[in-house]
């Protein structure tokens, strides 16, 4: 790799078998390999120096940053030439953004509420994100994120609600999915730039060492399943252990 080529990913560490605990990270990361752009995961043990204030970001050679996985997405498309989505219809970018939008901005509230706001879950999940952190965020760490995401929730509005009423939410969302997937090859038939996102959001759902009904929804579904067997071997080189 060219050292003006260097990027570096900051991100959350990897957890439970999956690249990273955020699904935008995995999905960034997905990418990356996807584009087949060079790239060093380095795992943060501070607070992010994004603009967002959030993970997953970009550092470029320079030392300039790049903030969220979308922008960075159409940021590396145009500075390094990437092909991925080169020949799509309008209807293929349409759906491709209505289908991150329902992940990103629906679906991943389920998985802040499987893993944050459900009590037996939280337990595991505090025992798992935090290792690795100096003294004394793992113990200043859980309570700020815990409250942070459950207010979070109550303003999105699965906080709110009881659990029949998320996961029917969570059913509609994966049942759209299913019909949308064109394949194995990718979601819109062939490889493009959306799979990277359905398999980030796909295996954050299924990488929890419990099996609730958030897992189980995924895991019943074989064209989701399917497809993220799919992913894995051909971008990460391994089929998803879950
Ligand atoms: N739109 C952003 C969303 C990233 C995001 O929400 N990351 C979460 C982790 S999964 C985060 O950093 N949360 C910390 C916060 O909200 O302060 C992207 O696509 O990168």
């Amino acid at each position: 790799m060219n050292d003006d080529d260097r990027l570096i990913l900051w991100q959350t560490p990897a957890c439970w078998g999956a690249p990273s605990t955020s699904p935008f990270s995995i999905k960034l990361e997905t990418w990356l390999r996807m584009a087949e752009l060079p790239y060093e995961a380095r795992s943060l043990t501070r607070p992010p120096r994004s603009s967002t204030g959030k993970i997953p970001y970009i550092e470029r050679a320079d030392g300039s940053l790049l903030a969220d996985s979308g922008v960075i997405i159409d940021a590396l498309t145009r500075e390094r030439g990437v092909t991925l989505d080169d020949g799509l219809t309008p209807r293929q970018r349409a759906l491709a953004t209505a289908i991150t939008r329902t992940l990103e901005d629906h679906f991943y509230w389920s998985l802040a509420w499987d893993r944050i706001a459900v009590d037996a879950h939280w337990r595991v999940t505090r025992a798992a994100y935090f290792v690795g952190l100096p003294w004394p965020l793992p113990t200043i760490a859980p309570p700020v994120l815990r409250r942070g995401m459950l207010r979070a929730l109550h303003g999105q509005g699965f906080g709110r609600m009881p659990e029949a009423e998320i996961m029917d939410r969570v059913r509609r969302d994966l049942d759209a999915l299913v019909e949308l997937i064109d394949g194995p090859d990718g979601v819109l038939g062939r490889p493009s730039s959306v799979d990277a996102t359905v398999y980030g959001f796909l295996l954050a759902a299924r990488c929890p060492p419990w099996d609730g009904p958030l897992q189980r929804a995924v895991n019943e579904r074989p064209a989701l399943t399917g497809f993220c067997d799919a992913v894995a071997r051909r971008v990460w080189g391994a089929p998803v252990e879950t």
